[in-house]
């Protein structure tokens, strides 16, 4: 697991069971051109394979987390091009993995960059964040996902004025409105270093259990609450069949750490 391989994303281990995924493609604001988004995908997708890994975060630089899809290299797509194609259905791929994803945001997240923040798990914003749907300024509408996953967390009118409109919205709107779970305080660096404390955090639990989490809130979105709640049950008793679970509670019973083996 190493930059080697990328062009447009660095990658590090700040902490042994994180990985950390910088999109950089600093001369366009980290625009999402179709060889960005390879890497950032490729990346996410080998971080998840690695046995050692736990969690990753995803973020941008202190100007842009990403400036949406790159604009200079769609504007001449024709509709047969984009249907043929099926362009942007590649993006799916992130939504795909099952270890946590934390978005570290900072400077503009826009168009495309404001939904692969929403592809992610957890979004930590800094108070210079600036997120929008802006597609519509350019004659088109979100196309990976925004007018979908913006709506089931602001509701509806705020969503027809956001897509509508195009206007960015801040760090402590999309707090206030639930698009991220906190705004970190100011200062450079510091939502990364706080993404990737979250994601050690996260790393520490037992991995199997972290996975059967991840894909409970996800069912949410997918399932009537009846089936839902069934899912969660049979996640949930089938746990106690995981040596973490022996681990996790034997470990409380002794007032001692747990020591997880994610078996
Ligand atoms: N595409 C291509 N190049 C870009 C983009 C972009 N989206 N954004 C910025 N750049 C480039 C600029 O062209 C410029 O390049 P150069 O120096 O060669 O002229 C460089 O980045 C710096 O940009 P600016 O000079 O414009 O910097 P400013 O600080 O003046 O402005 C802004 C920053 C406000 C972010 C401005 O660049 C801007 O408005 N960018 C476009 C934002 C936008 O409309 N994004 C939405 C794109 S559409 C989209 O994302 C469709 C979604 C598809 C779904 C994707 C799947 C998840």
């Amino acid at each position: 697991f190493s930059t080697a391989r990328y062009n447009n994303v660095l990658v590090s281990r700040p902490n042994p069971g994180v990985a950390l995924i910088t999109l950089h493609r600093p001369k366009a604001l980290n625009a999402l051109s179709a060889a960005h988004f390879k890497d950032i995908s490729d990346a996410l997708v080998e971080a998840d394979a690695d046995d050692s890994v736990g969690a990753m975060v995803l973020t941008g630089s202190e100007k842009a987390f990403a400036a949406g899809a790159d604009i200079l290299e769609m504007k001449d797509k024709t509709f047969a091009d984009a249907f043929t194609n099926n362009f942007l259905a590649n993006w799916e791929v992130i939504t795909k993995l099952r270890k946590p994803i934390i978005a570290a945001v900072s400077g503009y997240a826009l168009g495309g960059g404001c939904e692969l923040a929403l592809m992610c798990d957890i979004i930590l914003a800094s108070p210079t964040a600036k997120f929008s749907q802006p597609e519509i300024s350019i004659g088109i509408i979100p196309g990976g996902g925004g007018s979908q996953r913006l709506t089931r967390i602001v509701g509806k009118s705020r969503a027809m004025e956001l897509c509508l409109t195009g206007r960015m919205f801040s760090a402590q709107e999309a707090e206030q409105w639930g698009v991220v779970s906190r705004v970190v305080g100011e200062g450079e660096g510091v939502v990364v270093k706080e993404a990737v404390e979250m994601a050690g955090t996260i790393a520490s639990k037992g991995r199997v259990a972290v996975i059967a989490c991840k894909e409970a809130i996800n069912a949410s979105f997918e399932m009537p609450l009846s089936d839902g709640l069934r899912y969660e049950r049979r996640l949930f008793h089938s746990l106690f069949a995981t040596n973490d679970q022996k681990e996790g509670m034997g470990a409380f019973a002794e007032k001692r750490k747990p020591n997880f083996t994610h078996s």
